[in-house]
């Protein structure tokens, strides 16, 4: 049977980013995808001009419509908005049968914030600690870790920082840290080294959702957490590589981009 995966995250209208970047990239990776709005950005390639948040309660009936029905492999959040979106997803996740993806979605790759200052809290103490695993970009792990992040040994300082808050695995996005664009996992008391390639281009808009995306993806067939990382990493790579040059100002991946793996990972 096709497996499922649910995301509960915002709608980017121009396509590259929120639950757009996450149903293309669940679809490429051969995974039936779901998804429950917690806001609307009104924003193209050049930026976000507006936010409008879900109320709660349409945000609860979305995901208890969906999980009662067409049950999801694995589920992942981005653009959450505020506490109480926070709170109820955090709520309903403690009776999620699947892994939990939680991109945290505080500062998009553009520099806009999209998270509500009195939710990060919440992000912290009430979701975080029910994740499979949490994917800050670099501005997030140290807003979520309070500490400043200069190097990779700062990124992996971070990452097992916010592992004892009890998140049982944390990805520190290395991006723009090192010319690998490394990453760094922290993981049963270890840290683990995803090193990549730094692209320069402009053209990374979405590049955040369409990662933790493709873990969740990977993680809804069956994979194990280290290979399923991989194997995201590389699609996001050759994504960035292909990008197809549209809109005219940070534009979005490849969403086309092969999604073979070079490497034998997968555990069923
Ligand atoms: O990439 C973070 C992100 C998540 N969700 C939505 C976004 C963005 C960035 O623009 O628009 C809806």
């Amino acid at each position: 049977m096709i497996a499922a995966a649910l995301t509960i995250a915002g709608s980017d209208p121009s396509g590259g980013a929120g639950i757009q970047a996450d149903l293309k990239t669940f679809h490429q990776f051969g995974v039936y995808g779901e998804a429950a709005l917690a806001l609307l950005t009104v924003q193209n390639t050049l930026g976000v001009s507006a936010i409008e948040l879900i109320p709660g309660r349409i945000i609860r009936q979305q995901m208890e419509a969906v999980l009662a029905d067409i049950r999801p492999a694995a589920i992942k959040t981005g653009a959450l908005g505020g506490e109480e979106a926070i709170q109820i997803v955090a709520e309903l996740a403690s009776g999620f049968e699947c892994p939990l993806v939680v991109d945290p979605v505080m500062v998009s790759t553009s520099g806009h914030r999209l998270l509500a200052a009195d939710a990060e809290r919440a992000m912290r103490d009430l979701l975080l600690p029910r994740c499979t695993l949490v994917t800050p970009n670099i501005a997030e792990a140290q807003i979520l870790s309070g500490a400043s992040i200069a190097d990779l040994q700062g990124a992996g300082r971070a990452a097992e920082q916010i592992g004892s808050f009890g998140v049982t695995a944390v990805l520190v996005k290395g991006g723009h840290l090192d010319d690998n664009a490394t990453d760094v996992l922290y993981l049963d008391g270890a840290l683990h080294y995803f090193p990549g390639k730094r692209i320069h281009t402009q053209h990374t808009h979405g590049s955040g959702c369409t990662y933790s995306a493709a873990i969740t993806a990977l993680l809804a067939k069956g994979y194990d957490l280290i290979p399923a990382i991989r194997s995201a990493k590389a699609f996001v790579q050759r994504a960035i590589e292909t990008a197809p040059g549209l809109g005219r100002g940070k534009g979005p991946l490849n969403h086309f981009a092969s999604t073979a793996d070079d490497f034998t990972g997968a555990s069923s």
